[in-house]
């Protein structure tokens, strides 16, 4: 029964619907909403909230929230938020096919930003009051505090900070996830900070719980239902090419010396290439390795339950339905060996570069001096957002970009003159695998990066049309980043007219 899931006896009288629930939300409210990349983000609420929203535009009336997650969430969240029009403001990260058109129509002013950033952003107060937290919760113990789901992100932040909470506890979590988690809010303001003392990357800090004044607790909802869990593609040709690279230059490194066979943290962006270098891990000659990251996959799943990995630190679980039951069968194997904590602490500056994380994060293009864009299609529409790259990039002991070559069918080359959007510079890039090869940037000069890069990483399409740039740019006058700046910007233009940027 759900309410079990209530052990604290008083809070059992804040249970109603959804829609009752809803009715605590008013129109341009600051809502701290739980929820990191399709995992700990409320299930029904939203869906009540959107449903008012639809209610209220019906009757002329403006109605919408300013919403703060962790990271992306779901269709259930973001997606009926978005369809109802209902979000005037979002951040950090998103990843929901509605909201992005939103976005890009300018109906939702979104700030990007990076995900390590935000809980002391909100302590800071830069995002101004925040009226609501409304967060996903697998359970409330006898004194009330609450455990939470899949994932935690900034819920420990947004509950501190709002005037009121909303609880979605869900019966469908695991109740074995209660002891996994580990948070740690004394992180303080400057000049009061102390030093986050995660030494080694399992270290516990913290407490499982999320603490909440009951006072704030204005209404619980509960809801029996599964995360996104979206199903991952079984890595294809490019996905292995790029992982078999990644993989062969880090065993080089530990035979020269320079990484120990456990290698160092592993923190690995979302999607298909990245699952794809975690898979290709399964039958690579490490052992003992560790995650430090902030959303675990399948990939990383296996890698424990085969025993290669040690430990995961992460601050979300966000499986596949195959790979939410492997999680479910073997909790009780898992409990020692995954902890799940706030994305202050899984992407924290210091802790990353402390730990000497490997940080390997898909690109959208990079350009032949090792700029990397990760969040704008040609330089103006957002895709998702940053997310937790730049947190790895900047502070990893290895900061990896990894793409295909080509996009849209081979239309567009990933690798660009200029990048038309910069999230990554070329100051903390270290690496660029495509399919065709990898170019390590460490310790080169624009120039030696662009040879690298045009020669390694580009597709054969492009190659040409990249070195002629880059010939002309050289001759153009001997400089230290050799452009023609309107030419470098050009690149993109080809393609929004003519549909295709090959010059046949
Ligand atoms: O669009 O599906 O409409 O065809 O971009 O590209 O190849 O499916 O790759 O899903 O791994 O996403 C960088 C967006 C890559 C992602 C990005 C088009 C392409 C497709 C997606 P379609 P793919 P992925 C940890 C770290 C930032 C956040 C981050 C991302 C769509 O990895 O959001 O790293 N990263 N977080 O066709 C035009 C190009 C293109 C292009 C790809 N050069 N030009 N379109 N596309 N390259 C997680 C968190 O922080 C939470």
């Amino acid at each position: 029964m759900s309410i079990d899931r209530i052990r604290h006896a008083g809070l059992r009288d804040k249970v109603m619907s959804a829609e009752q629930a809803a009715e605590f939300v008013k129109d341009n409210m600051l809502v701290g909403m739980t929820g990191f990349t399709g995992a700990g983000y409320p299930k029904a609420i939203p869906t009540a909230i959107a449903n008012k929203a639809k209610d209220e535009h019906a009757k002329g009336n403006s109605f919408g929230i300013r919403m703060v997650t962790g990271a992306s969430t779901a269709p259930e969240c973001d997606g009926v938020l978005a369809e109802a029009n209902a979000i005037k403001f979002r951040s950090p990260f998103q990843s929901d096919p509605t909201l992005r058109n939103n976005i890009n129509a300018g109906n939702t002013q979104y700030q990007d930003m990076h995900l390590s950033h935000v809980e002391q952003q909100m302590r800071q107060g830069f995002y101004g009051d925040v009226d609501l937290a409304i967060v996903e919760a697998s359970g409330i113990t006898e004194d009330g505090k609450i455990i939470p789901a899949m994932g935690i992100g900034h819920a420990a932040e947004a509950i501190r900070a709002a005037k009121k909470v909303i609880i979605e506890v869900n019966a469908s979590q695991n109740a074995g996830l209660e002891g996994m988690h580990d948070v740690y809010t004394d992180v303080g303001l400057p000049p009061h900070r102390k030093p986050i003392p995660i030494i080694g990357s399992f270290d516990r800090i913290g407490t499982p719980y999320l603490e909440c004044d009951l006072d704030k607790i204005e209404a619980i909802v509960l809801t029996d239902a599964n995360d996104r869990n979206s199903k991952f593609a079984e890595p294809d040709d490019v996905s292995k090419r790029i992982a078999a690279q990644i993989i062969d230059f880090l065993d080089h490194e530990v035979k020269a010396g320079r990484l120990p066979k456990s290698l160092l943290p592993l923190q690995s962006g979302v999607g298909n290439v990245a699952n794809a270098v975690l898979a290709g891990l399964l039958d690579a000659p490490f052992d003992d390795l560790t995650g430090y990251t902030e959303v675990l996959q399948d990939g990383m799943l296996d890698l424990i339950i085969a025993g290669k990995m040690k430990t995961a630190s992460a601050t979300a679980l966000s499986f596949s339905p195959d790979a939410l039951q492997r999680f479910n069968d073997n909790i009780e194997f898992l409990r020692d060996k995954i902890i799940l904590r706030p994305m202050e602490l899984t992407n924290n500056p210091e802790v990353v570069r402390r730990l000497g994380v490997i940080g390997i994060n898909a690109m959208i293009e990079a350009d032949i001096y090792g700029n990397v864009n990760s969040t704008h299609i040609m330089g103006t529409k957002m895709m998702n957002g940053i997310g937790g790259s730049g947190d790895f990039t900047r502070n990893g002991f290895f900061s990896m970009f990894v793409s295909p070559s080509t996009a849209k069918g081979g239309a567009i080359s990933a690798i660009v003159p200029m990048v038309s959007h910069h999230d990554h510079t070329e100051h903390d890039v270290m690496f660029v695998i495509t399919e065709q090869g990898m170019a390590d940037l460490r310790g080169k000069s624009p120039t030696e990066r662009a040879k690298l890069i045009i020669n390694n990483c580009s597709h054969p399409d492009y190659r040409d049309m990249l070195q002629d740039y880059y010939d002309r740019a050289s001759h153009a006058g001997g400089l230290h980043t050799p452009h023609i700046l309107l030419e470098a910007l050009s690149w993109h233009q080809r393609f929004v007219e003519t549909g295709d940027m090959r010059i046949k």
